[in-house]
């Protein structure tokens, strides 16, 4: 089904605003007793350690994550796909669905989109969308990964890498149009991730294809707004199975450094090796002044993708406890650009990206309960065994009711999973969308 103009907005009321403003208050209702319970009990016993419990709610607050455009839609295997029903077809309809996430858990207030999956065919009707839908337009993803219908160049042999100056050419020019449709709506930020690599020993000289990349990398920052950034993703390996070019964050942040100020390294959880200590990677690069930003998801084996928090929650706690220090600590760097990149084949991907979110506000609001200053004395006193009394104390105390109060006073839901089921949005979807819609670019 082709929606008109006036359609979509009809599409709108009924998803986003009428959620907001009449069923999330009732069903809110319902267990609210429960929740002030739950919540003083915590304020109560947080206050007498001495934390400020409103500090706490106010940062938390603060956090608003990037919801990438391609995780709206299930993902796909190299084996195969699995659709599900009511996908969003186009970029008015995945601002819907962002639209969605922000009315119910108030920690979604961006997307972050994908060039040229979702180039916006009418700007203004999409700045307009999103302005209503309260949703900002976080950093802009270019694609060298894949052949574009009418490219005159291939990729198969790496983009920003290749032997060839004309791939390169064509690849930077992409990256210059992504800045450009960024800019008209209102992005500050360019993420690049490349393919490129070799599947085998001996097919690419690594000096080469590094220095290309510099190079290449180079002319894009050229062309980058003085107010932008540029973020470098890194990942070990796949789709090129012997070597990556940008392979890891020491890689990544050469070519920030060759490039200038306003190029940094991004950290993706799922793009290292098994057991990397991740939050000490990102906490060096802090010290740096040189993270830019974060695509959260976790795994078990390789790039995964899957609900941030379901498999390591542990290290995801210690990896905030590594951003709140730098948060505090070191004023070199940049506001973080936080987003999800996820996707997968067998949940709602909307139940699925609540989920991550309250993961990632989960571990925030942990991290925040770490006492620093208690931290630094056990540390300079080797007192070994405190260390990790003050961090595991901090891990195991519940938050839940904590993350309720901060959606409760933006005006999201209790519990955004229990509110998304109740108000059967994804059956509303389909009867919107039709059952076999397919997200674009995936
Ligand atoms: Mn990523």
């Amino acid at each position: 089904m082709k929606y008109t103009f006036g359609g979509f907005y009809s599409i709108k009321k009924l998803i986003s605003v009428k959620i907001k403003e009449e069923h999330i208050v009732k069903l809110n209702k319902n267990s609210l007793k429960n929740h002030i319970e739950n919540f003083d009990f915590l304020a109560n016993k947080l206050s007498k350690k001495g934390h400020n419990v409103s500090d706490i709610v106010s940062k938390l607050s603060e956090l608003q994550v990037a919801i990438p455009s391609w995780a709206l839609g299930a993902g796909g295997t190299r084996f195969g796909r699995f659709s599900f029903y009511g996908e969003p077809s186009n970029l008015e309809q995945k601002l819907e669905d962002v639209g969605v996430l922000q009315s119910l858990t108030q920690t979604a207030g961006a997307v972050s989109l994908h060039i040229p999956w979702d180039i916006p065919s009418d700007y203004n009707a999409i700045i307009e969308q999103a302005d209503a839908l309260n949703i900002k337009f976080d950093s802009v993803n270019s694609n060298t990964f894949q052949d574009q219908k009418y490219a005159i160049e291939t990729y198969k042999y790496g983009s920003l890498s290749n032997t060839s100056q004309a791939v390169r050419e064509q690849a930077i020019q992409h990256n210059l149009d992504v800045i450009n449709i960024g800019n008209k709506l209102g992005s500050k930020c360019l993420t690049i991730w490349l393919a490129d690599g070799s599947c085998f020993p001996g097919q690419n000289n690594f000096q080469t294809a590094f220095q290309n990349t510099q190079d290449s990398l180079k002319n894009i920052y050229m062309g980058l707004p003085d107010d932008w950034k540029m973020l470098i993703e890194y990942k070990p390996y796949e789709p090129n199975l012997y070597s990556t070019v940008i392979r890891d964050w020491g890689a990544s942040l050469m070519l920030a450094n060759g490039c200038g100020d306003k190029a940094f390294t991004l950290v993706d959880l799922g793009h290292h090796l098994p057991n990397s200590n991740i939050e000490q990677i990102v906490s060096i690069l802090q010290l740096k002044g040189k993270l830019g930003g974060f695509h959260f998801n976790d795994s078990k084996y390789g790039d995964d993708d899957l609900t941030v928090g379901s498999i390591k929650p542990y290290a995801l706690f210690l990896i905030f406890n590594e951003l709140v220090y730098g948060m505090e600590n070191n004023p070199q760097n940049p506001d973080l650009n936080w987003m999800i990149d996820a996707s997968h084949n067998v949940k709602d991907p909307l139940e699925d990206l609540i989920q991550s979110l309250e993961a990632i506000q989960e571990a925030y609001a942990k991290a925040l309960l770490i006492d620093q200053a208690e931290l630094k004395v056990a540390q300079l006193n080797n007192d070994v065994v405190k260390c990790q009394e003050i961090l595991q104390g901090a891990y195991r105390t519940d938050v839940r009711s904590l993350l309720e109060k901060v959606r409760l006073s933006s005006g999201g839901a209790l519990s955004p999973i229990n509110a998304y089921r109740s108000l059967n949005i994804r059956d509303t979807l389909i009867k919107e969308r039709g059952k076999n819609t397919v997200a674009t670019g995936l």
